[in-house]
């Protein structure tokens, strides 16, 4: 893969202030990799001229991978997937009346010819650490700091239960 260092960042989007207390998860980890990111409110149905503006010069602004978290009818994710080529991680969020089953079907059930990878209900850790392994097929110095971590969190495990 041809590298592109400036292309080493991750925006996290999300469609409310409401779903930050768990995309704050995503940011934990992109910390810890020592992976730069930026973090928006991005709505597919409130803002979607933002929507469309951010999703068109995502690549130009340096971004690798977006990851955007959002809930009940969720279609952040894949609408901005269809305005980027770049990988779309989608979070859904957990919700009050379906318990975010209906955030999860909104986003894994992308129809044939667009694409999010679609981690679990509030899966907001998960998706940073998918990140930072797309990010890692390019950029060395996040892949060994993935690495490491992974390794860190082998060790933690003990072998035998309290
Ligand atoms: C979605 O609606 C957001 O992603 C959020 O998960 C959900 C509820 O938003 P608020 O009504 O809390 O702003 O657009």
């Amino acid at each position: 893969m041809k590298s592109k260092k400036q292309n080493s960042k991750v925006a996290i989007i999300m469609g409310s202030q409401s779903d930050y207390s768990i995309m704050k998860d995503c940011e934990k980890i992109l910390k810890t990799l020592k992976i730069k990111y930026k973090v928006l409110i991005v709505s597919a149905h409130r803002t979607p001229k933002r929507m469309f503006d951010f999703a068109g010069a995502a690549e130009k602004n340096g971004f690798g991978v977006i990851i955007a978290g959002a809930g009940g009818a969720a279609h952040l994710a894949g609408m901005v997937a269809s305005l980027t080529s770049l990988p779309v991680l989608g979070v859904p969020m957990e919700t009050k009346k379906l318990k975010g089953l209906d955030s999860l079907l909104s986003m894994a059930q992308m129809p044939k010819g667009v694409a999010v990878g679609c981690l679990a209900i509030d899966g907001a850790f998960n998706a940073g650490i998918l990140a930072a392994s797309i990010i890692g097929n390019f950029d060395e110095k996040i892949k060994t700091n993935l690495e490491k971590w992974r390794r860190t969190q082998s060790q933690s495990i003990k072998k035998k239960p309290k």
